[in-house]
């Protein structure tokens, strides 16, 4: 069956969907935060601009991303790694919301990791066309902390895969105020994002957001 990605936000609420032993989405769990979320992300926007970052193989990643918390994941030339201060400006990332870090704390442990206690989030922003491609998150230093993941705006097909990358590959569709929580035996494997439909989401525009909360340092 072809997920419907224009259904509306609502109606899944609520629900779970498992992707894995230790990996699920938690249907609408963000809704009731959202007013509280989209102005701390304003706030971080405005001191740490989204900015298009280049692969270790000298490719511009077509989503560009932003951080806030005491780390912050940057990829360039040099590789892949979480540092401290924005290269661009030369500042410490934002501090990471309130807001954020409390609902990532909830989210963890409604899906049973205690005790959650975030000091990295990435966000990307996708407009229409764009894609990550097939990867594992293999630059934080304890495999044993979950990630959760914050979906708002137009919805995405969020690619799930396994342990190897030629491994298959679910399709999972990922609305709006959807917040997803990956560990334990799932925390390594592969995943992407299909490229983004064209749509339009009252809230924000043709964008998706997406900001995965982190246990780096
Ligand atoms: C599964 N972001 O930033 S969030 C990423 O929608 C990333 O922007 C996607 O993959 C996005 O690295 C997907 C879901 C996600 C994040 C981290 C994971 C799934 C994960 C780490 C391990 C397993
Ligand atoms: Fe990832």
């Amino acid at each position: 069956m072809t997920p419907d990605l224009f259904a509306d936000d609502a109606p899944l609420a609520g629900a779970r969907t498992p992707l894995g032993a230790q990996a699920m989405v938690l249907r609408g769990f963000a809704l009731g935060q959202v007013e509280a979320l989209w102005p701390a992300l304003h706030a971080v926007v405005a001191q740490a601009p989204f900015r298009h970052m280049l692969t270790p193989g000298g490719r511009t990643m077509s989503v560009p991303l932003t951080n806030c918390g005491a780390l912050g994941w940057t990829s360039s030339r040099a590789g892949y790694r979480y540092r401290a201060d924005d290269p661009d400006s030369g500042r410490p990332w934002p501090a990471l919301p309130e807001a954020f870090a409390r609902l990532a704390e909830r989210a963890a442990a409604a899906a049973g990791f205690a005790g959650f206690a975030p000091d990295a989030c990435l966000i990307n922003r996708y407009a229409p066309g764009t894609r990550l491609t097939l990867h594992q998150d293999r630059n934080e230093r304890d495999f044993g902390q979950p990630i959760v993941s914050v979906s708002l705006g137009v919805p995405a097909l969020f690619l799930w895969g396994g342990a190897r990358r030629a491994d298959p590959v679910q399709r999972v569709p990922l609305f709006h105020g959807d917040v997803a929580v990956w560990g334990g035996v799932d925390r390594l494997r592969f995943h992407g994002v299909a490229p983004i439909r064209a749509a339009t989401h009252p809230l924000t525009g043709q964008a998706r957001l997406n900001f995965t909360l982190r246990r780096a340092g």
